[in-house]
């Protein structure tokens, strides 16, 4: 040691230089990098908030835009998170003011390593913020609450619709208690008036795991869980098609387990409810459409598939009175077009794979004459 230290000319013991050289220049090197990683968050924050408000101004319509609602929870929602948006960007933009003076004032300076004072207890400072944040945790909290409430216990109004919606692997089951009908993965709603509400409630269950309700311009997220009935609706202020997707994670085919929800006006909708009650008259139908019938009637789909009028009563898959009234077939999957529905019966997994319908194997000919009897199930 003696000898070491006789060797540095000026006596100084060399490890603590270096020791305090790299403190200083960490520091020099710390506060910035900090500061500038939370530029690039805030410019990230402020970008994609941005570009939210800008896209609610351009689209209004098919979009799945939690800032365009379009009916009351949503709505509610929408302004409470505008609210709760202001507080936390007023507190960011202070927290990070003061951040930022701090580590340009009190940076670093060379031939300064002295401590700054040590302060011990401040009345005002701890009271500040002790009952600022409180105070702003009332504020919030009050919000949300009056809006849970709001949207949890809303009376329903005597125009309302109700529709029980039953998640399944990957579909969505909604019946319609008050006609009398069961349809699948198209829900139609009328749109409703705000002087004249026809507001639609709608019943959550769910035939295996959990799923949930999220069209994000009707209402917030609700699950669907087994054996614990919940409840959301909708009181939509325009007619159009509002998108959704199940939002809680169900298995293989979760993500293309869509929600469509059709808002038509009071008239379209009710001529709509009228054809789903009605049941196919057979009269029409060609040779081929009769053949496929009868293999539809003699394989497996009947115990999977009700069809109203037939001998097809199984529950398991979606309901296909009036299967050629959709747009899409398995939820949202594809467009039902006649290509895709001899697709999806010769094998489903080819337009959604993992689904629980089986390839049934049928012959050339037997597929085209199930598809040909499909396209009469008007
Ligand atoms: C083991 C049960 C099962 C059998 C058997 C079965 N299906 Fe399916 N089917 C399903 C399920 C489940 C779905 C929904 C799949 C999805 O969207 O994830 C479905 C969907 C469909 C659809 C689309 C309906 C829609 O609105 O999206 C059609 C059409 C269809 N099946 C026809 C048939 C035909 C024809 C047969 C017989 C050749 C058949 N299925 C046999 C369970 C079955
Ligand atoms: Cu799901």
């Amino acid at each position: 040691m003696i000898g070491f230290r006789s060797g540095n000319q000026h006596g100084k013991d060399p490890t603590k230089d270096i020791l305090s050289r790299a403190a200083f220049s960490n520091s020099r090197i710390l506060i910035p990098t900090n500061v500038w990683f939370s530029v690039r968050v805030l410019a990230v924050g402020l970008w994609l908030t941005a570009s939210g408000f800008a896209q609610s101004a351009a689209q209004r319509s098919n979009s799945t835009n939690i800032f365009a609602p379009s009916s009351t929870p949503a709505d509610l929602i929408h302004k409470l998170s505008l609210l709760v948006l202001a507080v936390t960007g007023a507190i960011f933009a202070v927290v990070f003011g003061m951040l930022l003076y701090t580590a340009v004032k009190f940076r670093g300076r060379s031939g300064d390593n002295r401590e700054p004072p040590q302060i011990y207890g401040s009345d005002q400072l701890e009271l500040a913020w002790t009952v600022l944040p409180v105070l702003i945790v009332m504020v919030l909290f009050i919000a949300s609450a009056r809006v849970i409430h709001a949207v949890q216990d809303a009376r329903q109004p005597p125009g309302t619709i109700e529709v029980t919606a039953v998640g399944h692997q990957f579909w969505w089951e909604y019946r319609y208690p008050q006609y009398g009908f069961v349809t699948a993965n198209e829900l139609h709603v009328p749109v409703s008036d705000p002087a004249q509400p026809t507001p639609t409630f709608i019943t959550l269950l769910s035939a295996d795991t959990n799923h949930s309700f999220w069209v994000p311009r009707l209402a917030g997220k609700t699950d669907l869980i087994p054996n614990h009935p919940n409840n959301t609706w909708i009181d939509p202020h325009e007619t159009g098609l509002y998108l959704g997707q199940c939002a809680q994670y169900c298995g293989t085919q979760h993500a293309k387990m869509l929600l469509r929800v059709y808002v038509e006006s009071r008239a379209d909708f009710d001529r709509w409810v009228r054809k789903q009650q009605t049941v196919q008259a057979d009269a029409a139908m060609s040779p081929e459409a009769i053949e496929g019938r009868r293999v539809f009637e003699s394989t497996a789909c009947i115990n999977c598939h009700t069809i109203e009028g037939t001998v097809a009563d199984g529950r398991f898959g979606p309901n296909l009175r009036h299967l050629m009234s959709r747009d899409t077939i398995a939820s949202g999957a594809a467009p039902n077009t006649p290509a895709n529905l001899r697709l999806w019966i010769q094998n489903p997994d080819a337009v959604k794979p993992g689904s629980l319908m089986p390839a049934m194997n049928l012959t050339d000919q037997q597929l085209n004459e199930v598809a040909e009897y499909m396209l009469t199930l008007r």
